[in-house]
């Protein structure tokens, strides 16, 4: 083989160990990245009993080594359970296991579950079991419509809000001047259970659920423009009304997310950052960012990067076989001549 074989030779074995490298990368991505501190996983051991505990819950809590059951299925009951430890990660995602279920037919139940990454934990309040002016982020699965001019949607109904603490949430009109964005999603009663993602990455909120027992993420709410600090808590609450449901969250793991920023970013103070969401930004502004790690839907930048890897691949293969090919046909050439 002459150098030029040699050459592609080496370049191969280099791009082997490359892909290699990649496909470790997205297979680990799941579980290296799990954070345990900010995770609520079966069978909650400890919490709320113990000092060491990193989770604590408020009213109709009932833990069991299976579910948490946030509220039973009966009137006015309000609970909560909160992440006692402050999240300092830049990007995360949050992968919610719940159940919401009870003997209510049609639209008699209420009244839902929210989840939340906010200034303050465990204080109680009237939207879901929490405060109103809240400083942080709510994602809030709405079961009750209470607003019955908003007939356009149907119920459940999933939306999310940033506040800064000054803005209420409206229970009346189900929340619908201060969300952000949402989705209908028929979450009650199945046999299966239902999941719920938020994903926090560079400025960018999204929410995807798995309700359909598919194990598919569908898209619910992606947007840009988002601000959020680090140091704030993870909680979820529920309450009930005259209507009722148990509101069983079954596990909550959190995912950090390997995420480049940016020189002044890394300088900057991020828990002093206000909850804040711009949506004077431009279309281009919102398109995909190819980071995160969904369950189901592998890195999707790492899925292209992959493709064209491969590409590079199949190029270099075929410039080996044919630099053998070529040189073998010189052999030959040799004998004959
Ligand atoms: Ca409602």
């Amino acid at each position: 083989m002459g150098h030029f074989g040699v050459f592609v030779r080496a370049a191969a074995v280099l791009l082997v160990f490359q892909l290699r490298e990649v496909l470790c990368d997205i297979t680990d991505g799941n579980t290296e990245h799990l954070k345990r501190e900010h995770s609520l996983i079966k069978p909650y051991q400890g919490v709320g009993n113990s000092p060491s505990s990193q989770w604590d819950f408020w009213g109709s809590t009932l833990v069991t080594s299976s579910y948490v059951r946030l509220t039973s299925d009966e009137k006015s009951k309000q609970g909560s359970i909160w992440n006692t430890v402050p999240c300092h990660l830049k990007d995360w995602e949050m992968h919610v296991q719940f159940k919401i279920h009870g003997s209510g037919r049609k639209s008699l139940h209420g009244d839902g579950i929210a989840l939340w990454y906010t200034k303050d934990k465990l204080h109680p309040g009237p939207v879901f079991g929490n405060q109103d002016q809240f400083i942080g982020l709510a994602v809030v699965v709405d079961t009750f419509r209470n607003d019955l001019h908003g007939m356009d949607r149907s119920f459940p109904f999933i939306s999310a809000m940033v506040s800064n603490g000054s803005v209420n949430y409206d229970h009346g009109k189900d929340g619908r001047a201060s969300e952000l964005g949402g989705c209908s999603a028929e979450i009650r009663n199945k046999d299966h259970d239902t999941y719920l993602a938020i994903r926090y990455s560079k400025g960018r909120l999204t929410l995807m659920i798995d309700v359909e027992d598919k194990n598919e993420w569908r898209e619910c709410i992606d947007i840009g423009g988002v601000r959020l600090p680090t140091g704030y808590f993870f909680g979820a609450s529920a309450a009930t009304g005259d209507l009722s449901d148990n509101h069983d969250i079954i596990s909550m793991k959190m995912y950090q997310l390997m995420v480049e920023h940016t020189p002044e970013e890394e300088i900057e103070d991020w828990t002093k950052i206000e909850p804040s969401v711009s949506l004077l930004k431009s279309p281009k502004d919102n398109i995909d960012d190819p980071t995160g790690n969904f369950r189901g839907t592998p890195l999707t930048g790492w899925k292209v990067f992959l493709l064209l890897l491969c590409a590079l691949l199949g190029i270099v293969v075929c410039a080996v076989v044919g630099a053998v090919v070529f040189q073998k046909r010189q052999e030959r050439n040799k004998r004959f001549y």
